[in-house]
């Protein structure tokens, strides 16, 4: 599982700092300012004091964990559980119709093991146990939306920053940031699958040291297949993507007949312009989530770099080619 040699070498580029050890993840929590509670009225949140003091408490929280640390144990309200239970329930109604087998065979398992229940929300550090057992992939507590080269960052080292804070209870079937919902019902099923695993890391491995637009187009990529992707199986068209996985309303649009779908090309994918406040106009469409990680290693043959990249996993630290 290395990437050794995936890139060309251009050996004038200018390379940004990154993470060589897990541990310097620490140094990757920026977090951009988009769809704020306190000054964005677009945000369900906005004017509720209530709200968005208990959402600066669990991003307070996230800001101060280290590298190493156990995944802080949440004391979930009623209300919040109200809302997961809501969220999820809802969202059951669309799993036979709307999700890939990737997805409703990792639900189950998490199900049949009592790790997600509907009921009540999980902690993440039992999810984490889980997660390191399927694929190596690790949640650490993150405190908003990230700048795209801290996140991708992380997933070259197989962790997955995460919210912990929920949507707000007025608007619980679709959320315009990531929620705990989002990460929980979204990304948590998909990365137990060992290809998603391995599509994610990938992306995190093509980003490290990479130019700023370079960065875009990854960022890109990655929202439009790991977020907004679909896959055709048995001739409907299915999510795989975790913003599609957790919102009912747009999971539902997303594989109807209302929005534009397009073949996935990562080259082609990574220039479209996104929507990121409402559901998207336009949908990549892969054959299955195995050809759209092969496509997305020949993506990486095009994109010029200063080096290659190996992830050695049992000093979990990135180690650099430099091509002579
Ligand atoms: N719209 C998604 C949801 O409601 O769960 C969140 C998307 C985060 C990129
Ligand atoms: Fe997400």
């Amino acid at each position: 599982l290395t990437n050794f040699a995936l890139y060309k070498r251009d050996p004038h580029a200018d390379v940004p700092w990154f993470p060589r050890h897990i541990s310097e993840l620490d140094k990757c929590s920026n977090c951009v300012t988009k769809y704020e509670p306190t000054t964005d009225p677009r945000h369900p949140g906005n004017g509720d004091d209530v709200y968005i003091a208990r959402r600066k408490f669990l991003n307070d929280q996230a800001s101060q964990y280290k590298h190493g640390q156990p995944f802080p144990i949440v004391d979930y309200s009623e209300a919040e559980h109200a809302t997961w239970k809501a969220v999820f329930e809802k969202l059951c109604n669309l799993h036979g119709s709307h999700t890939c087998s990737t997805y409703r065979k990792n639900l189950q398992f998490l199900l049949d093991e009592g790790v997600i229940t509907t009921d009540r929300i999980p902690q993440l550090r039992r999810i984490n146990e889980y997660l390191q057992k399927k694929t190596g992939f690790i949640l650490r507590p993150c405190s908003g939306l990230l700048s795209a080269r801290d996140f991708l960052a992380s997933l070259a080292f197989r962790v997955f920053q995460t919210t912990t804070y929920l949507r707000h209870g007025a608007s619980p079937h679709h959320s315009p940031e990531p929620d705990l919902i989002h990460e929980l019902l979204g990304h948590v099923p998909m990365f137990a699958d060992p290809l998603i695993a391995q599509m994610s890391q990938d992306i995190g491995l093509m980003s490290l040291g990479a130019t700023d637009e370079q960065i875009e187009k990854l960022a890109t990529v990655y929202w439009f297949i790991i977020e907004f992707g679909l896959c055709r199986e048995d001739g409907k068209l299915k999510a795989i993507g975790a913003g599609l996985l957790s919102a009912y309303g747009e999971l539902m649009h997303a594989c109807s007949d209302a929005p534009e779908h397009r073949e996935f090309d990562p080259a082609i994918t990574a220039v479209q312009k996104y929507e990121d406040s409402d559901y998207q106009p336009l949908y990549f469409v892969a054959n299955s989530i195995q050809d759209a990680l092969v496509k997305l290693r020949q993506f990486a043959l095009s994109m010029e770099r200063p080096f290659s990249v190996v992830y050695n996993p049992f000093t979990q630290s990135v180690e650099v080619i430099e091509q002579t």
